[in-house]
């Protein structure tokens, strides 16, 4: 399988985390969707990382769609995503309001990327931050103690996403030791974990 997207990219690291998680053998192209545009909108029309080149040839993109046809064929009897149930729409919900933050973190940086200093909004730049920072909190409420991991007593997309939405949060300029410490202190512990580590992207 081939990994388009750098692991800056929150969304391209959950998918390069699940992959290791799941021990699946991968080779990883390190484009941007701002700097290699040519070459990203190649792989996926909408010009965004990741997308995921399988061994057939078939590209799949979005990371939501790409963990999913992981835990479909690696996943077995306890995918990352469990199948059904409570235990199904819990992960799913810690997911969504970390990818949600993501998105949130990054509509801010891209407006202040992306447009003369002098036209800012701050008000629309603190009101996405504050959204990332109130869903991180939300998750923070939900860490225990010293726990391993956020939900079920193992590793799911709940860590990998909180994990990649924490790290995002703290780039752009979050205390998350102050305002999240439980979740910083979960994700300082799964740093310890390969699939976390070996995917830590170079710094900028
Ligand atoms: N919902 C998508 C979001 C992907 C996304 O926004 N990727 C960013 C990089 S962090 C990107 O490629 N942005 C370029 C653009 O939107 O033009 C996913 O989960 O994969």
């Amino acid at each position: 399988m081939l990994l388009i997207g750098v692991n800056r990219s929150p969304y391209t690291r959950r998918v390069a985390i699940t992959l290791q998680a799941y021990g699946v053998a991968y080779e990883q192209r390190d484009l941007n969707g701002f700097g290699h545009r040519d070459e990203v909108r190649a792989a996926n029309p909408l010009g965004r990382i990741p997308a995921l080149v399988l061994d057939s040839g078939e590209t799949l993109i979005d990371s939501a769609a790409i963990v999913d046809h992981l835990d479909e064929i690696c996943g077995g009897e306890q995918p990352l995503t469990p199948r059904t149930g409570a235990d199904r729409r819990a992960v799913l919900k810690v997911a969504a309001m970390m990818m949600g933050a993501c998105d949130k973190g990054l509509q801010a940086a891209y407006h202040r990327n992306h447009t003369p200093k002098e036209k800012w909004h701050q008000p629309w730049i603190d009101d996405c931050m504050a959204q990332m920072t109130n869903a991180l909190a939300a998750v923070e409420a939900m860490v225990r103690l010293n726990a391993p991991y956020l939900l079920l007593d193992r590793l799911t997309q709940a860590d990998i996403t909180a994990f990649v939405a924490e790290r995002l949060g703290r780039g752009l300029g979050i205390d998350t030791n102050s305002r999240t410490p439980r979740l910083r202190a979960l994700t300082r512990r799964l740093l310890e974990q390969p699939a976390f580590s070996s995917t830590e992207p170079p710094p900028a």
